[in-house]
């Protein structure tokens, strides 16, 4: 058969719908999104330009449902994992840099965040060990991260 019949074949498959073909390999779709849980460690800023690097950005945990996603996710995968928020431009004002919007949803583990670290504590880090609650970092801790993008079929590749 053609390399033509394969191509429709492919683009009809995708088109139904086939969640495999809504993002790139090894990113995982949900909700309209595709995620990338890194297995290698960085720090915060270069995690973020290694996301910028495949056109995503850090994830942005605005919501309850974004959050239960990306904490199962991180339950099954364990260690910690940096997401976009930060305070680094105004102590203990969170937010998230690649949207720009403050934190209207928040899932802090008891006493966090802290700022204890004699440098601050001014990037956000989801940790398995402690039930994927969220805590304050040094930034320039080297620990995994989450990169997400809108999905192909929802327009794809434009944030961040
Ligand atoms: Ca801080
Ligand atoms: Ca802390």
């Amino acid at each position: 058969m053609s390399c033509l019949w394969y191509f429709r074949l492919i683009i009809s498959f995708c088109l139904s719908g086939y969640v495999l073909c809504q993002c790139r390999a090894g990113w995982k779709y949900h909700a309209g999104m595709c995620f990338y849980f890194s297995d290698e460690k960085k720090s915060w800023y270069e995690a973020a330009v290694n996301c910028r690097t495949h056109r995503s950005s850090l994830v942005v945990v605005n919501t309850h449902d974004i959050n239960t996603f990306v904490v199962n996710q991180i339950n099954r995968h364990g260690g910690s994992y940096w997401t976009d928020g930060t305070d680094d431009f105004q102590e203990g004002e969170w937010e998230w840099p690649s949207s720009g919007q403050l934190f209207n949803f928040t899932n802090w583990y008891h006493g966090q965040p802290d700022n204890h670290h004699s440098q601050g504590e001014d990037c956000l880090a989801i940790h398995a060990q402690h039930s994927s609650t969220w805590f304050d970092d040094q930034c320039s801790l080297k620990q995994k991260y989450v990169c997400y993008e809108s999905s192909i079929q929802d327009g794809g590749f434009v944030i961040g």
